[in-house]
């Protein structure tokens, strides 16, 4: 019987825009228009035409997401999705975060895109807490490959800024013995 080979999850400590991948996943707010952190760092790398794209986007849900074309970056795509701002935990901060990354992707398979890389959304300037975040980020994204048949992604990158994220991303995927090194 054919096995897939598994998908490979990892953290990796760096600036997203530098990743040559299929698609890396912008930390977006709902105008889709541009902002600061990760999200100035995509725009700034990308150059102006995927603005232009964005505008004719017409924003995005907190939760959802869009594609758009990587332009000037490595990454043939961009998947901008928005993240929840953090209210203390009880407006469904979980729910949405969990969304951001269910729907991210969702809008990845559906075109074809076989590795991807996500910033800790909504641990930035939305501050989230990391470590809760972390845990919904391994946990959706385990759920959803397990809820596809066949392998759906070669790769999936926990792309971490600093060495605070990257501990935690390590520490998550480790317990699951998905870390290369694990
Ligand atoms: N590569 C990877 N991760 C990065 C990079 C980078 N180049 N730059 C920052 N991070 P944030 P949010 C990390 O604030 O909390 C924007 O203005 C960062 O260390 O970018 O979802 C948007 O327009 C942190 O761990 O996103 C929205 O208004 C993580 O990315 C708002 O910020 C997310 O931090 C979204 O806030």
């Amino acid at each position: 019987m054919y096995t897939p080979p598994k998908t490979m999850l990892h953290a990796v400590r760096g600036d997203i825009t530098r990743l040559k991948i299929d698609v890396i996943v912008n930390a977006a707010n709902t105008s889709l228009l541009g902002g600061g952190g990760v999200d100035g760092a995509i725009h700034r790398a990308a150059g102006p035409e995927l603005l232009a794209e964005c505008r004719a986007l017409g924003g995005c849900a907190t939760g959802e997401s869009k594609i758009t074309h990587g332009y000037l970056l490595p990454a043939r795509f961009v998947i901008h999705t928005v993240g929840p701002v953090w209210h203390g935990g009880s407006h469904n901060e979980d729910d949405l975060l969990a969304s951001c990354y269910r729907n991210s992707l969702q809008l990845a398979l559906s075109h074809q895109l076989q590795s991807i890389a996500f910033p800790a959304i909504s641990c930035g300037v939305y501050g989230f807490p990391l470590k809760r975040a972390v845990a919904i980020a391994v946990k959706e994204v385990r759920a959803f490959l397990a809820s596809e048949p066949g392998e759906a992604f070669r790769e999936i990158v926990f792309c971490c800024f600093d060495e605070q994220a990257l501990i935690a991303y390590e520490i998550e995927t480790r317990q699951f013995g998905e870390s290369p090194d694990a």
